[in-house]
């Protein structure tokens, strides 16, 4: 029997994952992008954005605990968390196992994958009904301009900054991103893999320089984007991030104490691969 496979179209990468998929669960478009849920045997339903992956149920923990757990425990009180995208409900799932989280503001420019993600994706799409949880269908980079001192911890969890997510990776929108934060405030934000994107990498790391006085970078591999090894890139006002602050209590399959020292690149390596002087 042949496979009917499903062609990823990220046009940013040198190579096209191919899945073998048994469904195509959903497929539509919105104001913004085509979205589309599709099946694999192996990483079970996928959610995918102008044709590129965004997570998938197998391995969608590993992107979220570390997008969300990192930051948080890199916090010494989270109560106020700003995030921006993440329709699909993954971050804000992991953000609301904190305690000390008493709001979590998320916007996300397009109503339907939130929509969708509800109806398709129910294991990350659970957070929802939270009473700490707001929900907005706003551009984000807006949204930020509106507050000072506002939140404690800000991640962006955009589609690759190509395209409209552009705008959330440039040095204006860490300014507007620094400025929403409180004293101790602490952005993420996801950006790319180290081999297939590196030019973004260095060129988000060089803006957030710029503004924050503490940067950094951390990875996670991550089976389901091109490059698996992901970069998250972190912006601090007050304090390094390499160590968590507070104890780990959440559950969690991945992320833990060691793991969160061990997501930081040695910073000798790091320097290397910001500066240019890492090649390959
Ligand atoms: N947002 C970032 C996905 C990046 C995928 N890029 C790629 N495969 N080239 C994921 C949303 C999950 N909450």
């Amino acid at each position: 029997m042949m496979d009917t496979l499903f062609m990823e179209r990220d046009p940013y990468a040198p190579i096209r994952h191919c899945y073998p998929i048994s469904n195509v669960l959903y497929h539509g478009k919105s104001e913004y992008q085509d979205i589309m849920v599709v099946e694999s045997p192996h990483f079970g339903r996928i959610l995918v954005l102008d044709g590129v992956a965004q997570c998938d149920e197998k391995y969608e923990f590993i992107y979220h605990e570390f997008m969300a757990h990192v930051p948080l425990h890199a916090h010494p009180n989270p109560e106020d968390v700003l995030i921006i995208g993440g329709g699909d409900g993954g971050v804000l799932r992991e953000v609301l196992k904190h305690p000390e989280v008493k709001r979590a503001v998320l916007v996300d420019i397009d109503k339907e994958v939130i929509e969708v993600s509800k109806r398709f994706l129910p294991t990350m799409a659970v957070a929802f009904e939270d009473p700490r949880v707001i929900v907005l269908n706003e551009d984000g980079y807006k949204y930020v301009q509106d507050y000072e001192g506002e939140f404690d911890v800000i991640i962006v969890d955009s589609t690759d900054p190509v395209g409209f997510a552009h705008v959330l990776t440039t040095e204006e929108f860490f300014r507007h991103v620094y400025r929403a934060l409180k004293e101790e405030g602490i952005y993420v934000g996801q950006t790319e893999s180290i081999h297939y994107h590196l030019e973004i990498v260095r060129r988000i790391q060089r803006s957030l320089k710029k503004v924050f006085p503490v940067v950094d970078l951390y990875t996670a591999v991550i089976p389901g984007y091109a490059g698996y090894w992901w970069t998250m890139s972190v912006g601090s006002k007050k304090r390094p991030v390499r160590e968590p602050l507070r104890e780990v209590k959440v559950q969690t399959k991945l992320y833990s104490a060691d793991m969160h020292r061990h997501a930081f690149l040695p910073v000798s390596f790091y320097e290397k691969l910001v500066s240019g002087e890492y090649v390959f």
